[in-house]
């Protein structure tokens, strides 16, 4: 099949929940994607930093095909041999007491929401059922029907209520309406240490710094949502270590798993995570044996490549390079590391046609938020392929 047929066979089955770019990938090789047509593209996007480690990463890739070989689900009624040392791995890597593992990202953040929640109740001492969680505007957190309760207007919340309370919004990086929306019920503040969706926005400096301390002082609980940002993507292993903040609780997904499986899991202290007892929490696929060896493999690529540090070097020269160009249509590069976006101004038009001549010249970005292209490939990229998409960035931005 083409390109086109394929695109009218998602049109006739699928439900219309997306538009995306008119490219059919069947095929992934590290930093670059191939559509049904054989063409090859730079994937600038890199499955919104899922695929940080690249595609089909081999190290990944071999640990996925010995654990086929051997069990891949058991379910949590069991033990199985490769969740615990997952766990570990995962817990002295990024510096907690211990990890609830989920699958999906949304997941995560409902499994944090319980754990804060009960925390709050039977260790704060909130009055039953009050419990409030502050949250940010433009927040983008998953789909769920509770997290889109508090999600920004649109076609992600429209129709979909009755909504979730227990909710209060304060405008991102704004650390006085943080102050000011705490209450005696307030358990917990989750914030993006980045907004990814929203455009790529990154708070004030040290607002993550000072919204710690701010949490600290009235007995709240920092919660950061990971998925994104971290993993590398921004420089760092935690995108919260741009503050030198280690937050109370940390969701991640996406990179934990290079793409290859949806894997997310909580990370906390166990004086949060043991108001989970048996039977309280739990999920059939979490912790699964296929999804803990892929993950274990996906969290050493990191390190032994040090995408991190890769990220934050080529970032750091892209965005430099960037910003030395001359374009009528610029009107901001930010980022940190690899997570960058390019907004374009308000008087050129929207991002989205710029994405499609992009596109055409075999780069995929998608664009976010109408004004901002998102620039987020895998972090093994190459510098030459880099160098190469600035050319072509250049002369589309000219
Ligand atoms: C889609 C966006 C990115 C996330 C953060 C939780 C989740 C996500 C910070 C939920 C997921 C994905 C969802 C995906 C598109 C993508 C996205 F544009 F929608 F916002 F990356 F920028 N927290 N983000 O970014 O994780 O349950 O999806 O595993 O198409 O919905 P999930």
């Amino acid at each position: 099949m083409n390109t086109q047929e394929h695109i009218s066979l998602v049109d006739r089955y699928s439900a219309h929940n997306y538009k995306p770019l008119p490219v059919v990938l069947s095929r992934g090789d590290g930093a670059w994607v191939w559509d049904v047509e054989g063409k090859k593209y730079l994937d600038c996007l890199a499955a919104y930093s899922a695929v940080n480690q690249g595609h089909r990463h081999p190290k990944i890739v071999e640990a996925a095909r010995a654990q086929l070989d051997r069990i891949t689900l058991t379910s949590r009624a069991f033990h199985n041999d490769r969740m615990g040392p997952f766990l570990q791995e995962l817990c002295d890597l990024l510096g907690y007491e211990s990890a609830l593992p989920m699958n999906t990202g949304a997941e995560a953040v409902e499994t944090a929401f319980k754990a804060v929640r009960r925390w709050g109740y039977r260790v704060k001492g909130v009055e039953k059922d009050r419990a409030e969680i502050i949250v940010c505007e433009d927040n983008f957190h998953g789909r769920t029907t509770t997290i889109i309760s508090f999600s920004a207007e649109g076609g992600s919340r429209d129709d979909f209520g009755p909504f979730a309370p227990g909710f209060r919004k304060i405008p991102y990086g704004d650390i006085d309406a943080l102050r000011g929306a705490i209450t005696e019920n307030t358990v917990a503040f989750l914030v993006e240490p980045i907004q990814g969706e929203a455009g790529v926005n990154i708070p004030p400096e040290g607002f993550l710094r000072e919204a710690a301390d701010v949490c600290r002082e009235n007995r709240v609980l920092l919660v950061a949502d990971e998925i994104q940002s971290g993993l590398g993507r921004t420089g760092k292993m935690l995108c919260a270590e741009w503050d030198g903040v280690r937050p109370d609780v940390v969701t991640v997904g996406k990179a934990i798993s290079g793409g290859l499986y949806p894997v997310s899991a909580v990370l906390a202290d166990r004086e949060i995570m043991d108001v989970f007892q048996p039977g309280d929490h739990g999920s059939t696929f979490g912790g699964n044996p296929l999804g803990a060896e892929i993950a274990r493999a996906s969290l050493k690529v990191l390190v032994e490549e040090k995408l991190p540090e890769r990220a934050l070097e080529l970032g750091n020269w892209f965005m430099d390079e960037l910003r030395t160009m001359d374009s009528p249509h610029l009107h901001e590069v930010r980022g940190r590391g690899l997570m960058i976006g390019i907004e374009i101004r308000k008087e050129s038009g929207p991002a989205r046609p710029f994405c499609e001549a992009l596109m055409e010249r075999g780069i995929l970005a998608k664009e976010t938020h109408e004004q901002v292209i998102r620039i987020a490939p895998p972090l093994v990229i190459e510098r030459e392929d880099l160098e190469w998409a600035l050319g072509e960035l250049r002369e589309v931005l000219a």
